[in-house]
């Protein structure tokens, strides 16, 4: 039986740091999947489908990821899926009570399917997609954070032109 897992996440926009756990997961099991949450909050900066497009332009050389969406219950695309874990990233201790208590959660609503945390590489531990777009939007220097097609939609989005 293959294992498969799935990423989870808001991924506005997507982060290095983001990619590093895609990478190391990626390598844990035969195919993992990447999941953005459809929300129709207007505090996004990227709509869902553009979320969905900068990641699979990121992993595309990454044979045995995939990128989807989900909307509801993650725990109901998971068993849709048939997925055997949820992988979670933790960079600092303000993570582990918000991841915590999901996978607490998760698992009282279907106990077959484990949450994998993986720690952040200490490179990317102060990355995070809100910082990205704080950043960006004074105009800082965001090249060595988050993949280069990203850093451009950032800049486009929050600034115009090319
Ligand atoms: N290094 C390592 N990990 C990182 C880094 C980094 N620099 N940056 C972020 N991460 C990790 C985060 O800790 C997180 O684990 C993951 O990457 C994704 O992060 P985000 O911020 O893009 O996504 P979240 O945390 O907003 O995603 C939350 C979900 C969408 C998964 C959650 O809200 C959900 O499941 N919603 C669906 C409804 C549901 O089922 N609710 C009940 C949950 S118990």
């Amino acid at each position: 039986m293959k294992k498969i897992a799935v990423y989870p996440g808001s991924f506005d926009p997507i982060t290095n740091g983001h990619l590093d756990i895609i990478k190391r997961a990626s390598k844990l099991f035969d195919k993992l999947i990447v999941a953005v949450l459809y929300n129709s909050s207007k505090n996004s900066l990227f709509s869902f489908e553009e979320r969905v497009e900068l990641i699979r332009e990121v992993v595309k050389d990454i044979d045995n990821v995939e990128v989807d969406s989900f909307t509801g219950l993650l725990i109901d695309y998971c068993n849709n899926k048939k997925v055997n874990a949820i992988i979670r990233g933790l960079r600092a201790v303000s993570d582990f009570e918000y991841e915590l208590q999901m996978a607490q959660m998760n698992r009282q609503l279907n106990q077959d399917i484990e949450t994998v945390i993986l720690t952040t590489s200490t490179r990317y531990s102060f990355i995070s997609s809100s910082l990205i777009k704080e950043v960006a939007k004074y105009k800082g220097d965001i090249l060595e954070l988050v993949p280069n097609n990203v850093s451009k939609e950032v800049y486009k989005k929050l600034h115009g032109g090319d």
